[in-house]
């Protein structure tokens, strides 16, 4: 066994010989960015085990980047977020904890003046920072399957990020959840809550944000809040076969779907995601190009061999 603070090792299940360094971003330190043998399936990490992944302004810069890369490359079809571990100091398991309670002040989170500076990231801002949500609506919107591959404790901030993803497997030794918004004087009402009470019902999501108790894979799994429980040590080898199956399909059908699964609760920002997807399928038939001809050409469109479908 080994753990994070070992300088070669990334988490103790995690598996050198499946993934591969990313140029460019070797030199995150709140989050890990890899890539499959493929180059088809991302892993970003959480990498702050000491304090069960909890995610300061500055790894939240480091994840939307990685994140953004990772929707900005047409290969890859999958996104795992995970959180590395265990901690060097009690063996603990994370997700993640939600934002660092250390760090928050009356307007946000605060920048932690040790914390490195890079040209690729934001400037730290003087003022504190909430935008974990830029995160959240970065895999909300992004056109890939984003999967929520949970070893330990998803709490606070960290429940929500795991809310919002498509998917979510969890370790049946370690993985834990509790809202805890409510304990700390924090709340989601955005998808963390609302959303979540869509996956689980309205009790289900009252009681787990008005009691803050904490509940087990197991428990997650009985309420509809997770799709899977799975022996720790074969977290990540599942979530990469959930990965490469996903990758079996049709980028297009899973792309239209996940809009669609989206847009009923996302009211007009929903139907303008999937309607550009609907608009994108349209530029490629003979019909729209004729359009665009017709107007380059400076003529009529003749949309004669075009039928009014029924
Ligand atoms: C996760 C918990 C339940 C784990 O308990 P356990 O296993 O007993 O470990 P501990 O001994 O408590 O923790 C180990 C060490 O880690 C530190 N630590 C843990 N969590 C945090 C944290 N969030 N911030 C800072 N430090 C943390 C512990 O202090 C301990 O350190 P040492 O060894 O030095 O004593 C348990 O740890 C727990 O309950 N953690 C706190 C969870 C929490 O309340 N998180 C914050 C909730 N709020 C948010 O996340 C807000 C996020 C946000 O930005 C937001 C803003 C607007 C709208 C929405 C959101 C949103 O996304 O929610």
């Amino acid at each position: 066994a080994h753990s994070v603070s070992d300088t070669n090792s990334v988490s103790e299940i995690f598996d050198p010989t499946q993934w591969q360094s990313v140029a460019g971003f070797e030199a995150l330190t709140d989050v890990t960015y890899h890539h499959d043998t493929s180059a088809r399936i991302a892993r970003i990490a959480f990498n702050r085990p000491e304090v069960r992944n909890a995610f300061r302004p500055h790894t939240v810069d480091e994840l939307y980047a990685a994140l953004e890369s990772a929707r900005t490359n047409p290969r890859i079809g999958v996104v795992l977020l995970t959180g590395n571990g265990p901690s060097a100091k009690d063996g603990g398991w994370a997700f993640c904890s939600g934002g660092d309670q250390r760090i928050r002040g009356r307007d946000g989170y605060q920048y932690d003046p040790t914390a490195p500076v890079s040209a690729s990231l934001p400037t730290p801002a003087a003022t504190g920072r909430l935008h974990i949500l830029e995160v959240q609506r970065l895999i909300r919107f992004m056109p890939k399957v984003v999967i929520a591959v949970i070893p330990g404790w998803a709490a606070g901030g960290g429940h929500s990020l795991h809310v919002v993803c498509d998917l979510s497997i969890a370790s049946a030794e370690h993985g834990k959840f509790k809202q805890t918004d409510a304990d700390v004087g924090s709340f989601d009402a955005g998808y963390g809550s609302a959303y979540f009470a869509r996956q689980v019902g309205q009790k289900a999501a009252r009681e787990v944000f008005f009691l803050a108790r904490e509940y087990s894979a197991q428990r997650a799994l009985e309420m509809g809040a997770i799709n899977a429980v799975v022996p720790h040590a074969q977290l990540e080898v599942e979530a990469l076969n959930w990965a490469r199956e996903i990758l079996t399909k049709s980028p297009t059908a899973i792309r239209m779907l996940k809009f669609a699964f989206n847009a009923v609760d996302d009211g007009l920002v929903g139907q303008q995601v999937f309607a550009g997807e609907a608009t994108r399928l349209a530029y490629g038939t003979d019909e729209a190009v004729e359009g665009r001809d017709a107007f380059l050409e400076k003529r009529e469109p003749d949309w004669a061999p075009y039928p009014w479908q029924f």
